[in-house]
């Protein structure tokens, strides 16, 4: 039987207490999500290898609801923000909430149909993901971008479609500003 309890979450870090699983991902392990190829070797090849992101769980398999966060470094390959791999969910009738707590960023957004949406991502701001909705959040501000998730606990990942098609949008950096632009290597 689950018993109620209050978990702490740390805006500035991330950390959940409790928390049930972790994992990290490295920039090494996003190759192909960006642009940019031979920008993404020469940062591999110049050591930069560092954690892209973090993501933190309470989940467990007895309820439907799950949380967690999402912990996100500043840093760009080539004119290409950091970003999460992106997915859709493998029951389609499951949505999402990102919360900021930290940090700016841009969510990009996708539907099955084709539509294309960003929502802008900074604290206070609750995201609502509905349904049927491809997601990527992508850190645009020098600093981490912490966010918070509430999902159906077997929501599932289906990341095979976003990672061999991409995203029909990009966010780079022009004149030091953020903008979302066409990915020109989207190939339905
Ligand atoms: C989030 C994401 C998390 C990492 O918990 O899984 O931000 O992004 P990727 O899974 O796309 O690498 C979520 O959307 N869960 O459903
Ligand atoms: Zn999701």
């Amino acid at each position: 039987m689950l018993f109620p309890e209050g978990v702490a979450i740390d805006s500035l870090t991330g950390a959940l207490l409790p928390s049930t699983s972790s994992y990290v991902k490295r920039v090494s392990e996003l190759f192909g999500i960006y642009a940019d190829a031979a920008a993404f070797a020469e940062y591999i090849a110049q050591g930069g290898d560092q954690v892209a992101y973090e993501v933190v769980d309470y989940r467990k398999a007895e309820s439907d609801l799950s949380f967690g966060t999402t912990v996100m470094t500043p840093g760009k390959i080539g004119d290409e923000y950091f970003m999460t791999r992106g997915h859709f969910h493998v029951r389609q009738e499951c949505g999402e909430l990102y919360y900021t707590q930290t940090g700016l960023g841009v969510l990009l957004l996708e539907s099955r149909g084709g539509d294309v949406r960003s929502v802008e991502m900074k604290p206070g701001v609750c995201a609502f993901i509905p349904p049927g909705w491809a997601h990527r959040s992508v850190n645009v501000g020098r600093d981490k971008l912490v966010f918070v998730w509430v999902c159906t606990t077997d929501a599932g990942h289906d990341y095979g479609e976003i990672l061999e098609r991409g995203m029909r949008q990009r966010v780079v950096e022009r004149d030091r500003q953020p903008q979302i632009v066409p990915n020109l290597k989207y190939a339905p």
